[in-house]
């Protein structure tokens, strides 16, 4: 039995973005992800590659802004090479409950008691500084969650840890070719 067979809880995966990190966001936003109460199962600083960008924004690699987000979010436009800081969080309705802390996607639109709405802009070459990633819902949150982390940093056991083993051939730019399940499918 794992936590995802046990109903009602969601695990999501929430980045400080380079643009939150330059601006000593992280313990903010950390502080309004714990007043939802849910429970953070894993907390680290990743160096984002090329190749984690890729496979983490594999779902919007036809849209006309993906390239600039993938520099983005590994703090090109920041001067922020190496530090983001990635939480993964559990609990019911974790998606809608971290969804609404955080705000619209485009921060010009988002609410002005949201992270986003509050603390992110536009550029004017028309990125997105929305200071943080939080998973659109739950199948993202899982894949997410194994894509950043390795089961042994999570404190539940989320996943079978067989599946959480295959972390390398997920990383594998242009999606699965060596992985024995579908993707993402193998996720839900
Ligand atoms: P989300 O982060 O609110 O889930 P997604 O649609 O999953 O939004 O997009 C992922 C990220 O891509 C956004 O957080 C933002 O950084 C960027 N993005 C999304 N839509 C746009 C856009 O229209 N212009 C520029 N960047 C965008
Ligand atoms: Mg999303």
């Amino acid at each position: 039995m794992f936590w995802y067979d046990m109903g009602m809880e969601e695990s999501i995966l929430v980045i400080v973005k380079p643009d939150g990190m330059v601006k000593g966001l992280a313990g903010y936003v950390l502080t309004r992800f714990e007043a939802t109460g849910l429970r953070m199962v894993a907390a680290r600083m990743a160096k984002v590659t090329r190749e984690l960008a890729v496979a983490h924004y594999y779902h919007l690699r036809e849209k006309p802004f993906y390239e600039e987000l993938i520099r983005f979010i590994m703090g090109e436009f920041d001067n922020n090479q190496d530090n983001v800081l990635a939480f993964a969080f559990i609990g019911e309705n974790a998606v809608k409950k971290a969804r609404a802390i955080a705000g619209a996607t485009n921060p010009e639109e988002a609410d002005y008691r949201t992270i986003r709405g509050s603390l992110g802009r536009v550029t004017t070459k028309g990125i997105f500084e929305n200071v943080v990633h939080v998973s659109s819902d739950h199948i993202e949150g899982k894949r997410e969650i194994k894509l950043w982390f390795w089961p042994e940093e999570l404190t539940v056991e989320l996943f079978p840890t067989k599946l959480a083993g295959n972390r390398k051939v997920w990383l594998e730019p242009g999606g699965p070719k060596t992985r024995t399940a579908p993707w993402p499918e193998e996720y839900k």
